[in-house]
Protein backbone atom coordinates (compact mmCIF):
# COMPACT_ATOMS: atom_id res chain seq x y z
CA UNK A 1 0.00 0.00 0.00
CA UNK A 2 1.22 3.59 -0.57
CA UNK A 3 2.32 5.28 1.86
CA UNK A 4 1.76 9.16 1.51
CA UNK A 5 -2.09 10.13 1.04
CA UNK A 6 -2.55 10.81 -2.89
CA UNK A 7 -3.70 14.24 -3.91
CA UNK A 8 -7.80 13.81 -4.20
CA UNK A 9 -9.62 15.83 -7.38
CA UNK A 10 -12.03 18.04 -6.42
CA UNK A 11 -14.78 18.09 -8.59
CA UNK A 12 -13.71 21.08 -10.12
CA UNK A 13 -10.34 19.70 -10.79
CA UNK A 14 -11.66 16.99 -12.80
CA UNK A 15 -12.85 19.34 -15.38
CA UNK A 16 -8.89 19.64 -15.92
CA UNK A 17 -8.47 16.08 -16.57
CA UNK A 18 -6.95 15.05 -19.66
CA UNK A 19 -9.70 12.79 -21.48
CA UNK A 20 -7.79 9.81 -22.12
CA UNK A 21 -6.68 9.48 -18.38
CA UNK A 22 -8.19 6.75 -16.66
CA UNK A 23 -10.34 8.28 -13.91
CA UNK A 24 -12.37 6.43 -10.91
CA UNK A 25 -15.60 9.02 -9.65
CA UNK A 26 -16.47 7.78 -5.98
CA UNK A 27 -20.75 8.01 -5.53
CA UNK A 28 -20.88 9.12 -2.08
CA UNK A 29 -25.02 9.98 -1.77
CA UNK A 30 -23.85 13.45 -0.72
CA UNK A 31 -21.59 16.23 -2.34
CA UNK A 32 -20.61 17.73 0.66
CA UNK A 33 -16.92 18.22 -0.70
CA UNK A 34 -13.98 17.96 1.98
CA UNK A 35 -16.36 16.52 4.13
CA UNK A 36 -17.14 13.14 5.52
CA UNK A 37 -20.58 11.70 5.05
CA UNK A 38 -22.62 9.26 7.16
CA UNK A 39 -21.86 6.23 5.41
CA UNK A 40 -19.45 3.69 7.31
CA UNK A 41 -19.22 2.24 3.70
CA UNK A 42 -18.15 5.24 1.59
CA UNK A 43 -15.76 6.38 4.33
CA UNK A 44 -14.14 2.88 4.27
CA UNK A 45 -14.01 2.79 0.70
CA UNK A 46 -12.47 6.24 0.51
CA UNK A 47 -10.16 5.17 3.41
CA UNK A 48 -8.79 2.14 1.11
CA UNK A 49 -8.46 4.14 -1.73
CA UNK A 50 -6.09 6.61 -0.02
CA UNK A 51 -3.94 3.84 1.59
CA UNK A 52 -3.46 2.44 -2.09
CA UNK A 53 -2.41 6.13 -3.32
CA UNK A 54 -5.36 5.49 -5.62
CA UNK A 55 -6.98 9.16 -7.51
CA UNK A 56 -10.41 9.69 -7.50
CA UNK A 57 -13.17 12.37 -7.45
CA UNK A 58 -16.47 12.47 -5.14
CA UNK A 59 -19.71 13.21 -6.56
CA UNK A 60 -23.19 12.92 -5.26
CA UNK A 61 -25.03 10.13 -6.76
CA UNK A 62 -27.92 7.97 -6.08
CA UNK A 63 -29.10 4.85 -4.19
CA UNK A 64 -31.46 4.64 -7.80
CA UNK A 65 -28.50 4.60 -10.52
CA UNK A 66 -26.26 2.25 -8.49
CA UNK A 67 -25.67 -1.73 -9.40
CA UNK A 68 -26.85 -2.59 -6.17
CA UNK A 69 -29.18 0.07 -5.70
CA UNK A 70 -26.82 0.96 -2.67
CA UNK A 71 -24.03 3.60 -1.66
CA UNK A 72 -21.41 3.68 -2.48
CA UNK A 73 -20.73 3.01 -5.90
CA UNK A 74 -18.41 3.86 -8.45
CA UNK A 75 -17.71 4.79 -12.62
CA UNK A 76 -13.85 3.74 -13.49
CA UNK A 77 -13.02 5.42 -16.80
CA UNK A 78 -10.48 3.79 -18.57
CA UNK A 79 -9.44 1.68 -21.03
CA UNK A 80 -10.04 -2.11 -19.65
CA UNK A 81 -11.12 -2.73 -16.79
CA UNK A 82 -8.82 -6.37 -14.33
CA UNK A 83 -11.88 -8.10 -14.57
CA UNK A 84 -14.73 -9.11 -18.01
CA UNK A 85 -17.62 -6.83 -16.42
CA UNK A 86 -19.57 -5.27 -19.42
CA UNK A 87 -19.55 -1.71 -19.52
CA UNK A 88 -22.27 0.89 -18.99
CA UNK A 89 -21.08 2.93 -22.33
CA UNK A 90 -17.69 3.27 -24.82
CA UNK A 91 -16.75 7.06 -25.27
CA UNK A 92 -15.73 8.64 -28.62
CA UNK A 93 -12.04 8.60 -27.06
CA UNK A 94 -11.27 4.99 -27.03
CA UNK A 95 -12.10 4.70 -23.08
CA UNK A 96 -15.12 3.02 -21.58
CA UNK A 97 -17.12 3.36 -18.80
CA UNK A 98 -17.77 0.68 -16.09
CA UNK A 99 -20.36 1.05 -13.16
CA UNK A 100 -19.24 -1.03 -9.68
CA UNK A 101 -21.01 -1.11 -6.42
CA UNK A 102 -20.42 -2.70 -3.49
CA UNK A 103 -17.18 -1.63 -1.22
CA UNK A 104 -16.02 -4.94 -0.55
CA UNK A 105 -16.33 -5.85 -4.46
CA UNK A 106 -14.83 -2.44 -5.64
CA UNK A 107 -11.78 -2.84 -3.58
CA UNK A 108 -11.86 -6.69 -4.67
CA UNK A 109 -11.39 -5.35 -8.74
CA UNK A 110 -9.92 -2.27 -8.44
CA UNK A 111 -7.07 -2.66 -5.89
CA UNK A 112 -6.44 -6.17 -4.76
CA UNK A 113 -7.13 -8.05 -8.38
CA UNK A 114 -4.59 -5.46 -9.61
CA UNK A 115 -1.64 -6.38 -9.76
CA UNK A 116 -1.77 -10.09 -9.97
CA UNK A 117 -4.82 -10.91 -11.41
CA UNK A 118 -6.73 -12.48 -8.30
CA UNK A 119 -7.30 -10.95 -4.49
CA UNK A 120 -6.22 -14.51 -3.16
CA UNK A 121 -2.34 -13.35 -4.44
CA UNK A 122 -2.54 -10.08 -2.93
CA UNK A 123 0.95 -9.25 -1.71
CA UNK A 124 -0.26 -7.38 2.00
CA UNK A 125 -3.12 -10.27 2.45
CA UNK A 126 -0.62 -13.10 1.02
CA UNK A 127 2.09 -12.07 4.05
CA UNK A 128 -0.40 -12.56 6.93
CA UNK A 129 -0.87 -16.04 8.75
CA UNK A 130 -3.49 -17.55 8.01
CA UNK A 131 -5.01 -16.71 12.02
CA UNK A 132 -4.83 -13.26 11.20
CA UNK A 133 -6.56 -13.25 7.57
CA UNK A 134 -9.32 -14.88 10.10
CA UNK A 135 -9.26 -12.29 12.26
CA UNK A 136 -9.29 -9.26 9.90
CA UNK A 137 -12.03 -11.06 7.86
CA UNK A 138 -13.75 -11.80 10.94
CA UNK A 139 -14.06 -8.40 12.15
CA UNK A 140 -15.04 -7.16 8.68
CA UNK A 141 -17.61 -9.60 9.05
CA UNK A 142 -18.65 -8.12 12.77
CA UNK A 143 -18.44 -4.32 11.70
CA UNK A 144 -20.05 -4.72 8.45
CA UNK A 145 -22.70 -7.47 8.76
CA UNK A 146 -23.88 -7.19 13.04
CA UNK A 147 -22.88 -3.89 14.11
CA UNK A 148 -24.16 -2.03 10.99
CA UNK A 149 -27.43 -2.96 11.83
CA UNK A 150 -27.38 -1.95 15.26
CA UNK A 151 -26.24 1.67 13.52
CA UNK A 152 -29.42 1.03 11.43
CA UNK A 153 -31.71 0.83 14.35
CA UNK A 154 -30.09 3.85 16.42
CA UNK A 155 -30.08 5.77 13.22
CA UNK A 156 -33.35 4.68 11.62
CA UNK A 157 -35.55 4.48 14.65
CA UNK A 158 -34.20 5.59 17.59
CA UNK A 159 -33.17 8.64 16.00
CA UNK A 160 -35.80 8.63 12.74
CA UNK A 161 -36.12 12.59 12.72
CA UNK A 162 -32.40 13.47 12.53
CA UNK A 163 -31.28 10.18 10.40
CA UNK A 164 -34.55 11.17 8.23
CA UNK A 165 -33.46 15.50 6.95
CA UNK A 166 -30.13 14.35 6.44
CA UNK A 167 -30.81 11.20 4.07
CA UNK A 168 -33.36 12.91 2.41
CA UNK A 169 -31.43 16.12 2.49
CA UNK A 170 -32.96 17.05 -1.13
CA UNK A 171 -36.31 16.14 -0.71
CA UNK A 172 -39.03 19.11 -0.05
CA UNK A 173 -40.32 18.80 3.25
CA UNK A 174 -43.82 17.08 2.28
CA UNK A 175 -41.57 14.29 0.17
CA UNK A 176 -39.83 13.86 3.27
CA UNK A 177 -42.22 13.12 5.27
CA UNK A 178 -43.61 10.13 2.66
CA UNK A 179 -40.58 8.48 1.95
CA UNK A 180 -39.26 8.82 5.17
CA UNK A 181 -42.41 6.94 6.78
CA UNK A 182 -41.39 4.41 4.07
CA UNK A 183 -37.68 4.12 4.46
CA UNK A 184 -38.92 3.50 8.48
CA UNK A 185 -41.52 1.19 7.51
CA UNK A 186 -38.73 -0.75 5.61
CA UNK A 187 -35.94 -0.73 8.08
CA UNK A 188 -38.52 -1.68 10.98
CA UNK A 189 -39.31 -5.11 8.61
CA UNK A 190 -35.78 -5.28 8.13
CA UNK A 191 -34.51 -5.48 10.90
CA UNK A 192 -37.12 -7.45 12.51
CA UNK A 193 -36.53 -10.15 9.73
CA UNK A 194 -32.73 -9.69 10.83
CA UNK A 195 -32.75 -9.92 14.51
CA UNK A 196 -32.29 -6.93 15.60
CA UNK A 197 -35.57 -5.62 16.07
CA UNK A 198 -36.68 -8.18 18.40
CA UNK A 199 -34.41 -7.43 20.89
CA UNK A 200 -34.61 -4.42 24.11
CA UNK A 201 -32.84 -1.48 23.74
CA UNK A 202 -30.44 -2.32 26.43
CA UNK A 203 -29.69 -5.07 25.17
CA UNK A 204 -28.57 -3.63 21.83
CA UNK A 205 -26.70 -1.29 23.98
CA UNK A 206 -24.72 -4.10 25.73
CA UNK A 207 -24.09 -5.47 21.91
CA UNK A 208 -22.80 -2.00 21.12
CA UNK A 209 -20.55 -1.61 23.92
CA UNK A 210 -19.38 -5.34 23.86
CA UNK A 211 -17.63 -4.18 20.27
CA UNK A 212 -16.38 -1.65 20.76
CA UNK A 213 -14.63 -2.63 23.85
CA UNK A 214 -12.92 -5.62 22.85
CA UNK A 215 -11.92 -3.33 20.00
CA UNK A 216 -10.73 -1.17 22.22
CA UNK A 217 -8.87 -3.90 24.29
CA UNK A 218 -7.12 -4.93 21.03
CA UNK A 219 -5.84 -1.67 19.67
CA UNK A 220 -4.60 -0.85 23.69
CA UNK A 221 -2.29 -3.97 22.98
CA UNK A 222 -1.25 -3.28 19.78
CA UNK A 223 0.21 -0.02 21.36
CA UNK A 224 1.83 -1.38 23.93
CA UNK A 225 3.46 -3.80 21.80
CA UNK A 226 4.98 -1.09 19.86
CA UNK A 227 5.78 1.46 23.00
CA UNK A 228 7.59 -1.70 24.21
CA UNK A 229 9.35 -2.12 20.30
CA UNK A 230 10.17 1.56 20.36
CA UNK A 231 11.56 1.58 24.13
CA UNK A 232 13.50 -1.68 23.00
CA UNK A 233 15.55 0.26 19.99
CA UNK A 234 15.85 3.45 21.58
CA UNK A 235 13.20 5.33 19.33
CA UNK A 236 10.88 6.54 21.95
CA UNK A 237 11.83 9.58 23.79
CA UNK A 238 8.82 9.85 25.65
CA UNK A 239 7.32 13.40 24.06
CA UNK A 240 4.71 11.48 22.12
CA UNK A 241 5.76 12.58 19.14
CA UNK A 242 5.06 10.20 16.76
CA UNK A 243 1.91 10.89 15.41
CA UNK A 244 2.20 7.65 12.75
CA UNK A 245 -1.24 5.28 12.53
CA UNK A 246 -0.81 2.03 14.23
CA UNK A 247 -2.73 -1.01 13.11
CA UNK A 248 -5.36 -3.39 14.03
CA UNK A 249 -3.15 -6.29 13.10
CA UNK A 250 0.32 -4.45 14.56
CA UNK A 251 1.64 -4.84 11.34
CA UNK A 252 3.86 -2.20 9.17
CA UNK A 253 0.83 -1.57 6.68
CA UNK A 254 -2.86 -1.33 7.27
CA UNK A 255 -4.59 -4.63 6.23
CA UNK A 256 -8.08 -4.52 4.91
CA UNK A 257 -10.16 -4.49 8.30
CA UNK A 258 -8.42 -1.10 9.08
CA UNK A 259 -10.33 0.55 6.49
CA UNK A 260 -13.79 -1.15 7.18
CA UNK A 261 -12.59 0.04 11.10
CA UNK A 262 -11.45 3.61 10.33
CA UNK A 263 -14.94 3.84 8.71
CA UNK A 264 -16.94 2.46 11.07
CA UNK A 265 -15.28 4.64 14.08
CA UNK A 266 -15.55 7.95 11.93
CA UNK A 267 -18.90 7.37 10.83
CA UNK A 268 -19.86 7.46 14.88
CA UNK A 269 -17.82 10.56 15.20
CA UNK A 270 -19.66 12.44 13.03
CA UNK A 271 -23.38 11.30 12.86
CA UNK A 272 -25.95 13.13 15.02
CA UNK A 273 -28.50 10.62 14.54
CA UNK A 274 -25.72 8.21 16.77
CA UNK A 275 -25.90 9.96 20.24
CA UNK A 276 -25.52 6.73 22.13
CA UNK A 277 -22.90 4.98 19.64
CA UNK A 278 -20.78 8.17 20.04
CA UNK A 279 -20.38 8.45 23.44
CA UNK A 280 -19.81 4.84 23.64
CA UNK A 281 -16.62 5.04 20.87
CA UNK A 282 -15.47 8.43 22.86
CA UNK A 283 -15.12 6.54 26.45
CA UNK A 284 -12.68 4.56 24.26
CA UNK A 285 -9.48 7.32 23.91
CA UNK A 286 -7.55 4.44 21.95
CA UNK A 287 -10.22 4.53 19.36
CA UNK A 288 -10.45 7.93 19.08
CA UNK A 289 -6.17 8.24 18.75
CA UNK A 290 -6.17 5.41 15.90
CA UNK A 291 -8.78 7.14 13.95
CA UNK A 292 -6.99 10.36 14.57
CA UNK A 293 -3.91 9.41 13.08
CA UNK A 294 -5.36 8.08 9.66
CA UNK A 295 -6.91 11.32 9.56
CA UNK A 296 -4.12 12.79 10.20
CA UNK A 297 -2.00 11.42 7.36
CA UNK A 298 -4.51 10.13 5.03
CA UNK A 299 -7.75 13.03 5.32
CA UNK A 300 -5.94 16.24 6.51
CA UNK A 301 -8.10 18.32 4.17
CA UNK A 302 -11.55 16.66 5.20
CA UNK A 303 -12.50 18.47 8.17
CA UNK A 304 -12.39 16.62 11.05
CA UNK A 305 -14.99 15.48 14.00
CA UNK A 306 -15.33 17.26 17.00
CA UNK A 307 -12.75 16.81 19.54
CA UNK A 308 -14.52 17.87 22.68
CA UNK A 309 -13.19 14.62 25.17
CA UNK A 310 -10.32 13.91 22.93
CA UNK A 311 -7.29 13.31 25.60
CA UNK A 312 -4.86 14.52 22.80
N1 LIG B 1 -22.25 -4.09 1.33
C1 LIG B 1 -22.42 -2.73 0.89
C2 LIG B 1 -23.26 -1.99 1.95
C3 LIG B 1 -23.57 -0.55 1.53
C4 LIG B 1 -24.75 0.01 2.29
O1 LIG B 1 -25.42 -0.68 3.09
N2 LIG B 1 -25.03 1.30 2.05
C5 LIG B 1 -26.15 1.95 2.65
C6 LIG B 1 -25.73 3.34 3.15
S1 LIG B 1 -24.62 3.18 4.52
C7 LIG B 1 -27.22 2.16 1.60
O2 LIG B 1 -26.95 2.54 0.49
N3 LIG B 1 -28.48 1.91 1.95
C8 LIG B 1 -29.58 2.14 1.06
C9 LIG B 1 -30.45 0.94 0.92
O3 LIG B 1 -30.12 -0.13 1.48
O4 LIG B 1 -31.46 1.04 0.23
C10 LIG B 1 -21.04 -2.10 0.72
O5 LIG B 1 -20.07 -2.59 1.30
O6 LIG B 1 -20.93 -1.15 -0.07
Amino acid sequence: MSDSAPSILSDQASETTPARETTITLYRGWLDPGKYVWSPFVIKLETRFRFDGLQYRTACGSPRESPNGKIPYIEYRGPRMPHDAIPVRNEENGLRVWRLGDSTQITTELILSRDCGSATKNPVLWSLSAPEKALDLSLRALLENKLCFYHTRERWIDNYYAMRDHVLWNLSYPMRVVVGWFIYRKQVTLLHDQGTGRFESRDITRFKEEIWETISNALAEVVNIRKQHARASGRDDGSGSDREPFWFLGGKEPTEVDATLYGFIVSVLICTAAPESQSIVRKFPVLIDYASRIHDKYFSEYEKWDMPQDSE
